[in-house]
């Protein structure tokens, strides 16, 4: 199974620790093309890789050839919105991790889409069970 995680660069690099955990139990259901979204030296530059138009093609190939997405919203990034809407464009199975705070509400775009499944949480633990619950209704004869 390829797994494509989203989450913020350049939109700031706050939930990058979280992102590697969730990253790490991924790689459990197989492989993650993204891994590099979980690097903790990847500064919000996001400049330390090739350059942009490099960056796009790839990463859209990848997000072409993905069996799911997992993303994580909680931190606004332009990046993971326009990920997330070609991905519903590719007609891909799309789950996105948002933990709720006051005062914060998640983009209409991505809570309000059908084709997006949404789910809160508040720790890492919750989010591995959600993850679980989706990746075993999403894998239609994929191999782990
Ligand atoms: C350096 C080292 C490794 O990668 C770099 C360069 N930057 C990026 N590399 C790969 N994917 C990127 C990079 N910058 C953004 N993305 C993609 O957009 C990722 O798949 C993220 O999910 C998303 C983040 O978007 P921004 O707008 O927060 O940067």
């Amino acid at each position: 199974m390829k797994i494509y995680f989203a989450g913020a660069i350049r939109g700031g690099r706050r939930d990058v620790a979280l992102y590697y955990e969730i990253i790490q139990y991924l790689q459990s259901f197989g492989k993650v093309l993204t891994e590099h979204v979980g690097d903790m030296g990847l500064t919000e530059q996001g400049d330390d890789g090739p350059n942009d138009p490099a960056i796009h093609d790839r990463d859209m190939a990848w997000l072409r050839d993905c069996d799911l997405i997992v993303a994580e919203v909680t931190l606004p990034s332009l990046g993971v919105g326009y990920e997330l809407g070609w991905a519903c464009a590719l007609n891909k199975p799309v789950l996105s991790l948002f933990r709720p705070a006051a005062g914060k509400r998640l983009s209409a775009m991505i809570a309000g889409s059908d084709a997006i499944v949404t789910a809160p949480y508040s720790d890492i633990g919750q989010a591995r069970e959600i993850i679980r619950q989706f990746i075993v209704a999403n894998i239609k004869g994929t191999p782990l």
